[in-house]
């Protein structure tokens, strides 16, 4: 069972500003303030998998460490490179100055094994943000963590809050195929979700995990009678899209990728590679432990975690495999969804658009690095069409930027991944140029971005 796995409200505010606190992550790990550098130490470990002991590399912990600030803060972090090969970080959602964006070769050089190296940039924008290495295969094992930047004035109101990291895992656990035992689902009562309509890609990930948890050992979510949770449900897996369901309990979407929305409520979350929902979840008066069901899109598996009435036996379980029904429910669609504070766009139409077709892993028509980069000028308001023509589904993700996503509303919400849906699925988005640099534009699925699903955004001095 996790431990510690959430920080009360007050919790919070009674460890003020520029705290680092590890919480929702395995094995503990410590704090340390924003003034001194966080250390980030990248390197093999091993996770525990239910009893099952897999060789990975992480960050100390499956995920690591998180990182929480506030808006305005400084986030200082010191990378020291445990690994056998250089590494980066990226700071996924956040828009730092193009030379913190940790992408290796177009905004630094990776750190070599034994180096450091000091990312430090101010943190204006609230939201909820993820870590990852950004170097080759690296992002596929555990070396990832949750980053919550707290707006200053919190709007919300809650009793708890919780990080929920969803992934999909084979390290060390490949080789048994998807009939594993290695803690997951016993193959006989393996979840299968029927004929892959919706696929965000095509290789064999034997487990999911919940922060680091497999389904025989998933994490505990308390809360007491009446509470009103929030959850940050963030998925970082390399290629897989989830459904996300709490038995019992429907969801209020507060934010997507981090940026606020009009509240609506839904009873199931669809979220591609990269992709994070905020969600309200109000505990009634009643008692039990509900199963929150994480559901692969188009594929064999199962995720979950429990949510526990404070006061319930601890032997009040729902069984490893039990399938909410509003994983079947009403989705948030991005029509449902209202920015509370949608870009400051000029009257007027996009200074600069690009239509672009994804067909299998080429973006236009061109795979990088053999491609020209997306140049555009300082200032411009630039608009991406996206038209997937291919089988799979695509979470497009740009560096740098939140962008607003084009809906019948004019709303739409400010994003920073987006899944396009496949065979014909069209998505456009819009955003300002105001943060100069080379910034990439890829798709989220890890397997994609390595057969070169990737353009560079280009302009200023870069
Ligand atoms: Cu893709």
């Amino acid at each position: 069972m996790a431990e510690d796995a959430s920080l009360t409200r007050r919790g919070f505010l009674a460890l003020g500003a520029g705290l680092a606190v590890a919480a929702g992550c395995r094995g503990g790990g410590g704090g340390a303030t924003a003034a001194a550098a966080l250390p980030l130490q990248p390197g093999p470990m091993t996770l525990d998998l239910a009893g099952s002991e897999v060789a990975t590399w992480g960050y100390g912990t499956v995920p690591g460490p998180e990182i929480r600030l506030r808006a305005g803060d400084v986030l200082r972090v010191r990378l020291d490179n445990g690994l056998p090969e250089g590494t980066t970080v990226h700071w996924h959602g956040l828009a730092p100055p193009n030379a913190m964006d940790g992408v290796p070769r177009v905004t630094q050089v990776p750190v070599e094994p034994g180096g450091t190296f000091l990312y430090e940039f101010r943190t204006p924008v609230a939201g909820s943000f993820m870590y990852h290495a950004h170097v080759g295969v690296q992002l596929d094992r555990g070396l990832y963590g949750p980053l919550v930047v707290e707006p200053r004035d919190e709007p919300l109101s809650y009793d708890r809050e919780y990080v929920l990291m969803l992934d999909d895992w084979a390290d060390g656990v490949e080789e048994t195929g998807p009939h594993t035992d290695h803690g997951g689902v016993p193959a006989e009562s393996a979840v299968d979700p029927g004929p892959a309509t919706v696929s965000f890609g095509g290789r064999t990930y034997p487990l999911v995990l919940v922060n680091g948890h497999p389904p025989d050992d998933p994490p505990v979510l308390e809360g007491r009678p009446g509470d009103r949770l929030r959850l940050r449900v963030m998925n970082v897996a390399a290629d897989t899209g989830f459904r996300f369901a709490v038995a019992g309990h429907p969801l209020t979407v507060t934010h997507t990728d981090g940026m606020p929305v009009e509240p609506v409520t839904v009873d199931v979350l669809r979220l591609g590679m990269g992709e994070r929902y905020d969600v309200l979840v109000e505990l009634g008066r009643r008692d039990g432990a509900w199963q929150i069901g994480v559901a692969p899109e188009g594929r064999r598996g199962w995720g979950r975690a429990v949510l526990r009435y404070t006061g319930s036996p601890a032997s009040s379980a729902p069984p490893v495999t039990a399938w909410p029904a509003e994983l079947d429910g009403r989705p948030a669609e991005h029509a449902d969804l209202l920015a509370v504070e949608p870009l400051a766009l000029p009257p007027g139409r996009p200074d600069r658009v690009f239509d672009l077709t994804l067909d299998g892993t080429e973006i236009g028509g061109q795979s990088y690095p053999d491609a020209d980069p997306l140049t555009v000028a300082e200032g411009e308001w630039v608009r991406l069409v996206l038209r997937n023509t291919g089988a799979k589904w695509h979470p497009m993700h740009l560096h740098g930027h939140h962008f607003q996503v084009l809906t019948p509303s004019g709303r739409g919400p400010v994003k920073d991944t987006v899944a396009v849906p496949a065979r014909g699925g069209v998505v456009t988005f819009d955003f300002l140029a105001t943060n100069p640099g080379k910034w990439l534009f890829h798709c989220h699925n890890h397997h994609h971005m390595e057969d070169g699903m990737v353009r560079l955004v280009r302009y200023g001095s870069a």
